[in-house]
C-alpha cells in the first residue's frame, strides 16, 4: 500500500443523505470543536494549501465535504464542528440530525478522527463525542491538534490529560500536530492508510 497521498480531490458537498457520493472506498471523517483545525488537518495530510477553507472563526465549515485521496484508494470526510455558540437552537438541531444520520448510518464509515486542542483539557462536549464514536466501533485515533501552541515537554503531559479525559484504551492511538509548522502528518497518514481494507463492523 501507498503510504503517500499523490492526489486529492473533492467530490461532494452534502447537507442531506441523498447528496453523498455512492459509497465506495473507505471513508474516515475528522471530527472536532469548531475551530480545533479539522480543515487545516486536510490541508496538511494532502499538502494543499487551499483545498478546503480555513478561518480564524469558528464555524467555517457547514457542510459535509468528500474527499477522494489518491483516486478513491480512501476518502477523508471534513466534518462541521461543533460547540459554536452562535448557531440558533433549530440549527443545532439540523446539525445534529445531519451528524447522526452521516455518522450513525454509512456503511463505508470505518473511523472518525477526534479532534482535541493540545493547549486544553477535551471540553464535555468533546467527551461526548468520544462516547458516541465508542458506541458505534469508530473511536480510536486521536490527534491533538496546534501542538506549535505548546512546548516540547508540555507535549507529553497535555497528550496525557487528553487520554484521560476521554477515557481513551491504552491500544488507541494519540498523534500530535502542527498545521502551521507542518509536523507530525505523516504517522498519521499512514495510520489512516492502514484503515484501507476495513469494514465498518470489524
Ligand atoms: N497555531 C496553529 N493554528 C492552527 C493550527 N491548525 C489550525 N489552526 C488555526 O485554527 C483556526 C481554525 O482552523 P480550521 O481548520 O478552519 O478549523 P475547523 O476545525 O475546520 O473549524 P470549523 O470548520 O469551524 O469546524 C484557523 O485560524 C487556523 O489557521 C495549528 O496547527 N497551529
Ligand atoms: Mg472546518
Amino acid at each position: 500500500m501507498d503510504i503517500k497521498i499523490k492526489k486529492s480531490d473533492i467530490i461532494a458537498v452534502a447537507v442531506r443523505e441523498d447528496q453523498y457520493p455512492p459509497e465506495g472506498p473507505v471513508e474516515i471523517a475528522f471530527a472536532g470543536r469548531s475551530n480545533v483545525g479539522k480543515s487545516s488537518l486536510l490541508n496538511l495530510l494532502t499538502g494543499r494549501r487551499k483545498l478546503a477553507k480555513i478561518s480564524g472563526s469558528p464555524g467555517k465549515t457547514r457542510t459535509i465535504n468528500f474527499y477522494s485521496i489518491n483516486d478513491d484508494e480512501l476518502r477523508i470526510v471534513d466534518l462541521p464542528g461543533y460547540g459554536y455558540a452562535k448557531v440558533s437552537k433549530s440549527e443545532s438541531e439540523k446539525w445534529g440530525q445531519m451528524m447522526e444520520n452521516y455518522l450513525i448510518n454509512r456503511q463505508t464509515l470505518v473511523k472518525v478522527v477526534q479532534l482535541v486542542d493540545i493547549r486544553h483539557k477535551p471540553t464535555n462536549q468533546d467527551v461526548q463525542m468520544y462516547e458516541f464514536l465508542k458506541y458505534y466501533g469508530l473511536d480510536g485515533i486521536v490527534v491533538a491538534t496546534k501542538a506549535d501552541k505548546i512546548s516540547r515537554n508540555q507535549i507529553q503531559k497535555a497528550k496525557k490529560i487528553i487520554r484521560e479525559t476521554l477515557d481513551m484504551a491504552p491500544e488507541d492511538q494519540i498523534f500530535q500536530v502542527s498545521s502551521l509548522k507542518k509536523t507530525g502528518h505523516e504517522p498519521l497518514i499512514e495510520a489512516l492508510f492502514s484503515l484501507c481494507d476495513k469494514d465498518r463492523n470489524e
